[in-house]
């Protein structure tokens, strides 16, 4: 199993700390009726994110849920800028209009439609596979997403075409309030395992074992071994969304006895670090809440270009003649224009034949996909 340094280990608590600060703070934020809009909160979940950041370099990219506020602390160390976008305000990361379930910064982006971000993050490792280099896409998803077709389709084609995708399942159990029980039927491995993706089974309270598991997949989805699914079991410590919990008190409280994150701030070394956070943490409250709040602006109209054309004269030939004829033209001259879709490789070339050729002419560049709305 890989070791852990001293180093290590206290990087991947300080972004758990710092993680479950600032959803402490944002939830009496929203108590006290000064933020707008929901929160899902993390606690109990931080690990996950806090791991999985230690594995991450400049190249890679992360994409995240609804749940996403530990996944982005622990990869872009934004705190001050994520607390003044949920707070609504101009100096947040996505200038106060993201929110909390929609971040983009530096490389991380989060949805809050389930599932709907897996093929994205598949067709980014698409493009990181065709540059090279060994860049990877994480992407987080919840076990109640496993309900969502579309991350099925985007699995399929990501180990059809190996590509550099980590998924990671964070198995809380539970779905707003549907037991996974009553809606999963199946296995979760077996489902990895039925499009060959590679697979390891870790949780939250055995943390070196959750990142030895995940270092050894994304050692594997770096190399080229294409994507894997790692399967954290874990705990939501918290409501859903603020004050919607259902479950009973005695369901929830053995989990908060044996939070590791908890257990270490209790500890003299991790007091220390959990006293940083705060302050952190309180600091980037006040200064947020000091900035203005963000009022939409619709983009001037001169700042948005249209694209570029210019006529073609077909001469008299066929319409679809031409279509291929612009595409041949558009892929030579530009190369990193790639299609995806159905039939379109030669020799059948398309229903109309409008990419007849091209797949011979630009090898690698024209692809057929699967019959799948969601993946292509
Ligand atoms: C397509 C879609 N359907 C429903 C919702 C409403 N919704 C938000 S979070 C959530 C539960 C998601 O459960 P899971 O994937 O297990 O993640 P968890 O909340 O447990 O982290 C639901 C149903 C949504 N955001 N998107």
């Amino acid at each position: 199993m890989k070791e852990l340094s001293p180093e290590t280990e206290e990087r991947i608590f300080r972004r758990a700390l710092e993680t479950r600060c600032t959803e402490e703070a944002l939830l009496g934020l929203f108590s006290e009726g000064k933020l707008s809009g929901t929160l899902h909160t993390c606690i109990g979940q931080e690990l996950t994110g806090a791991v999985l950041a230690e594995l991450l370099r400049a190249g890679d990219t992360v994409f995240s849920n609804h749940r996403g506020h530990g996944h982005f602390i622990s990869f872009t160390g934004a705190i001050s800028g994520l607390i003044a976008e949920v707070m609504g305000r101009t100096d947040g990361v996505c200038g106060g209009y993201g929110g909390s379930q929609h971040l983009c910064h530096g490389g991380f982006f989060s949805n809050g439609i389930q599932g709907g971000i897996v093929p994205v993050a598949a067709g980014l490792a698409y493009a990181a596979r065709l540059r090279g280099g060994g860049d990877v896409c994480v992407v987080f998803i919840g076990d109640g997403t496993l309900g969502e077709g579309v991350v099925y389709e985007a699995f399929n084609l990501a180990a059809r075409w190996s590509l550099p995708l980590l998924v990671v399942l964070e198995d809380n159990g539970i779905a707003q309030s549907t037991p996974q029980s009553e809606v999963l039927a199946g296995s979760i491995e077996a489902r990895a395992a039925g499009f060959g993706l590679a697979y390891a089974k870790a949780d939250t309270w055995d943390w070196r074992t959750l990142y030895a598991s995940a270092a050894g997949l994304m050692e594997t989805v770096r190399a080229g071994g294409g994507p894997a699914l790692l399967h954290v079991r874990t705990f939501r410590l918290k409501a859903h969304s603020k004050g919607d919990d259902t479950r009973a008190r005695s369901e929830i409280e053995p989990y908060e006895r044996r939070d590791p994150v908890s257990l270490f701030a209790g500890a003299p070394s991790g007091s220390v670090l959990a006293e940083e956070a705060r302050k952190l943490v309180a600091s980037a409250v006040a200064a947020a809440g000091a900035a203005e709040h963000a009022v939409y602006r619709p983009p001037a109209p001169a700042a948005s270009k249209p694209p570029g054309w210019s006529p073609v004269d077909g001469g008299g030939e066929k319409l679809v003649k031409v279509l291929n004829r612009c595409l041949e033209r558009a892929m030579r001259a530009d190369g990193k224009i790639i299609m995806i879709g159905e039939d379109i490789e030669s020799p059948y070339g398309g229903a109309f034949k409008v990419t007849q050729g091209l797949s011979a002419a630009f090898p690698g560049r024209v692809r057929n996909t699967p019959i799948s709305e969601g993946g292509g």
